[in-house]
């Protein structure tokens, strides 16, 4: 997405990439349609019974550290300065959203996603199970990325996938707009970005990963991103090409699975990178406007020698309306 460059906090260049590139999230989509899609009303009907099948993990009250504190930052993401964040106690969803549970939303309400909307959805390359007519080409900058018609979350891969047996993987092809519309049906809200990342840092205050220092591979892959030459090659040593099933490798302290890794993840946050020199410590908001959404903690394209997002602090957005096959998103109470 066209972004202005921001007002970086951070002088010292750690990272050569310009800021809003060597992402793995995808393009956004161009702004050509305001959408005004109408939110389902909760249903107390069904609140707190079957509707949200996701297991629950208890986060407590607590000061953490904001930010990067390992020297990994991405220059102009805006992961610095550092800084004392204090929030209330939360319970937030142990894993991603699945696609079982956006099944259910969907049956409940005929909800139609941004990507149905829009009629199309950014596809990787090798990810495309399409015939050729729907793949509408590569992304500038991000050849990669493929537009391809009919993708949705229903057809990660195009018209020619389904989720047949990907029931509890996390559901994917999810706008901001979807990830809010499926909370407002289940009576729940995406974390703010401070909620977020305090949860994958699962009470290890100043660690890169929710699991501490160690670098993923360290005995045995603790995350779910590439392996191998990006983005032609993937050698798969975690096992996997795209999406993990949401409950696989080890949770964090606080019962968090894949918080970093497998899929980036909305939260209710507009993006600032300049956000960290002027928010308060106490429950921060995020900015209040803004036009892009904050998304956290990488995905199954993320590689340490083109996106290392899929640490703690790192950070990404794209625009509401935006969906992709490496998005999803988690939900709180
Ligand atoms: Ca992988
Ligand atoms: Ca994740
Ligand atoms: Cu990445």
């Amino acid at each position: 997405m066209a972004h202005d460059p921001p007002s970086e906090p951070d002088a010292d260049p750690a990272q050569p990439c310009a800021p809003g590139a060597c992402t793995c999230g995808a393009p956004g989509r161009a702004q050509t349609v305001r959408l005004e899609v109408p939110l389902p009303q909760a249903h107390p009907r069904t609140l707190g019974g079957q509707r949200h099948p996701i297991a629950q993990a208890a986060v407590p009250a607590g000061t953490f550290t904001m930010g990067d504190s390992s020297g990994d930052r991405n220059r102009g993401d805006g992961e610095v300065p550092l800084h004392p964040v204090s929030l209330g106690g939360f319970e937030i969803d142990a894993t991603t959203v699945t696609n079982a549970a956006f099944a259910a939303f969907v049956d409940d309400t005929g909800y139609r996603t941004d990507a149905e909307t829009w009629g199309f959805s950014a596809v990787f390359h090798l990810a495309v199970r399409a015939p050729e007519r729907d793949v509408m080409g590569p992304a500038a900058g991000t050849p990669w990325w493929l537009g391809v018609r009919g993708a949705d979350w229903a057809h990660p891969g195009g018209r020619a996938s389904s989720v047949d047996g990907l029931d509890e993987h996390p559901v994917v092809h999810v706008s901001w707009n979807d990830a809010t519309a499926y909370c407002a049906w289940a009576g729940r809200r995406l974390p703010s970005e401070a909620q977020w990342e305090y949860a994958a840092r699962g009470g290890l205050d100043g660690s890169k990963y929710p699991w501490g220092d160690d670098e993923p591979d360290v005995g045995g892959w603790r995350a779910n991103i590439w392996q191998g030459t990006f983005p032609t090659r993937n050698t798969l040593e975690d096992g996997w090409l795209t999406t993990a099933p949401a409950r696989s490798l080890e949770p964090n302290g606080y019962g968090v699975w894949q918080a970093v890794g497998n899929v980036w993840e909305w939260c209710a946050d507009w993006f600032d990178p300049g956000y960290y020199t002027r928010s308060p410590q106490q429950d921060p908001p995020g900015p209040e406007r803004g036009q892009a959404k904050v998304l956290r903690g990488g995905s199954y394209l993320c590689h340490v020698s083109y996106c290392n997002r899929y640490r703690n602090s790192a950070r990404s957005q794209n625009t509401p309306d935006s969906s992709m096959g490496n998005a999803g998103f988690r939900t709180i109470t």
